[in-house]
């Protein structure tokens, strides 16, 4: 379990000049009818990966009379976040009892069959998307209250009585997103797995694009920094709404907080407020978000609202640095994330980080035409690179260790080639010694994964960037994602960081980047 690190003093920011003009991006949600397209019964062997034992076609629905204890299964098609109604009756006598109805919804096949009821993990279970519904009066047209996010949807009878049954004479749904899909024509390729991964990668993005980029439409449903940055890089080369990454930024700069600190995430609702969580990599992240951005529009008013914004990250980041020039190691409390993996270590990575966001701040710096920021930042960035080489470069084995232990990670490696410790040709023997050694504390995210695919494509080995992908991201689909995931570690597929895969997101938009590299790097043809 991650310690929760909770700050002793909150104290919130408000620039209302720059939330007012991110309020007025909010977008419009778009509204699309779906219905089910088949109705499931499962093998009821235990599997926690069900098979299909038969399917009827959804017309069939009204015809059942349901009783005690049994069920359906309805099958939506394809991933979708919305909103759901029930048009339920009774058959047989008159309803002379409550109609009890479990209800379950699933982003995957697999979370119908496991059991919930267990679940005692370390972050609510609240995110578990199932309702008990007690029906007084039939026939009743019953609008869900929440949002979900959903392909299957389990509807179970707890109770009737001996005298009726219950009849679903339909379910209707409705899915939201901020955009719609067939705005963006799918790459020209001839191969399917690449096609497939980058459909599978639109899915996730569109249904993650809500009132703002939201990391998960299951959990947690908030904008999380590092989140945001790779769902806005690959909205660029896709749907490419600029507006909402504007929105976004707005939205982080005008919500700092103790000393001008960039929160991790930003709740919405009831009204939008940051977490009191500070992550030093996400905020450091912020200036890369907003480089990318200027990048692909040239929006020099925003660029101008929030440099000073993303240069205060990297003033706060340098405070951190202890008397030999690194970052203390603080991996035992949830403050620089870098992975879920397990026991994985932080402090290489977190200087790593600290140096990256530099150079993203040298080209901010570049663009506003700042001079006394571009020499103090290079200065400095040189000075960190020689520091985390002597901290951290283990010369026999050609590795960067982190941590009092020397711990040896992927994370650690792909970070600092990230960062440019070193040139693009020691940097490239890094990798693909790394990749020789396969260091036990692998990478579990697709956040992660992201970041070993940019080093790959860094260094040269574009072609192994592109088999790499396609083993991860494909061996995901082969594993029945209709949108990518939270986790996915292919070594262990039921890891969660949080107790149980019962409250993992399969729609999680980190994961969503192959899209954009497939775009930028491969098929530059296909670029919105
Ligand atoms: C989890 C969420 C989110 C991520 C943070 C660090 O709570 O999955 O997407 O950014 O971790």
């Amino acid at each position: 379990m991650a310690s929760v690190c909770i700050l002793d003093e909150f104290e919130v920011h408000k620039n209302e000049e720059f939330l007012s003009i991110a309020e007025e991006l909010k977008p419009e949600l778009h509204r699309t009818d779906i219905a089910p397209v088949r109705l499931l019964t499962l093998e009821q062997d235990g599997n926690p990966e069900p098979a299909i034992a038969e399917e009827e076609a959804p017309e069939k629905l009204k015809e059942k009379r349901l009783k005690k204890d049994e069920k359906v299964i309805l099958d939506f098609g394809n991933h979708h976040v919305g909103y759901v109604t029930l048009d339920l009756a009774s058959a047989g006598s008159h309803q002379d009892a409550p109609a009890y109805i479990y209800l379950k919804f699933a982003e995957r096949l697999d979370e119908l069959n496991t059991d919930v009821s267990s679940y005692n993990g370390w972050i609510s279970k609240g995110w578990i998307q199932e309702e008990y519904l007690h029906v007084d009066v039939l026939p009743a047209k019953i609008e869900l209250p929440r949002r979900y996010a959903f392909r299957y949807l389990e509807i179970k009878v707890l109770d009737v009585s001996l005298k009726f049954s219950l009849v679903i004479n339909g379910v209707t749904a409705q899915a939201v997103s901020a955009v719609s899909e067939e705005t963006v024509p799918g790459i020209q390729t001839e191969d399917e797995v690449l096609k497939e991964i980058d459909r599978v990668s639109i899915r996730t993005l569109k249904n993650c694009m809500q009132l703002v980029f939201e990391d998960g439409p299951k959990r947690d449903r908030r904008m999380w920094l590092g989140d945001l940055r790779l769902q806005a890089r690959a909205n660029y080369k896709t749907f490419h709404n600029t507006e909402m990454v504007k929105r976004c930024l707005y939205l982080f700069g005008g919500l700092t907080f103790n000393e001008g600190k960039i929160p991790a995430c930003l709740f919405l609702e009831p009204e939008i407020e940051p977490d009191d969580t500070y992550l030093f990599d996400y905020a450091l992240l912020y200036g890369s978000v907003l480089l990318d951005y200027y990048r692909a529009t040239k929006d020099e008013k925003t660029l101008k609202d929030l440099y000073p914004i993303a240069i205060r990250q990297i003033e706060i980041g340098l405070t951190y640095l202890n008397e030999e020039g690194v970052i203390p190691d603080r991996s035992g409390e949830f403050w620089c994330f870098v992975d879920w993996g397990e026991g994985l270590n932080t402090q290489a990575a977190s200087l790593a980080i600290l140096i990256y966001s530099m150079r993203y701040g040298i080209r901010l710096a570049e663009y506003m035409g700042d001079e006394k920021t571009i020499l103090w930042l290079d200065e400095k960035m040189q000075e960190l690179k020689r520091s985390a080489i002597r901290h951290f470069w283990d010369e026999e084995q050609k590795l960067f260790v982190s941590g009092r232990d020397r711990q040896i990670s992927w994370a650690t490696q792909v970070w600092m080639i990230l960062a440019r410790v070193f040139d693009k040709e020691k940097n490239r023997e890094l990798i693909l010694h790394t990749i020789e050694v396969n260091p036990r504390i692998r990478m579990v995210t697709p956040y992660m994964y992201h970041h070993y695919i940019d080093a790959l494509i860094r260094s040269d080995e574009k072609d192994r960037a592109l088999d790499e992908m396609k083993r991860y991201w494909g061996e995901m689909i082969r594993d029945g994602a209709d949108t990518f995931w939270e986790l996915y570690n292919p070594y262990n597929k039921y890891e969660s960081p949080y107790g149980s895969v019962a409250v993992n997101s399969f729609c999680h938009a980190w994961s969503c980047t192959p899209t954009y590299f497939l775009r930028k790097f491969y098929l530059p043809e296909n670029q919105q």
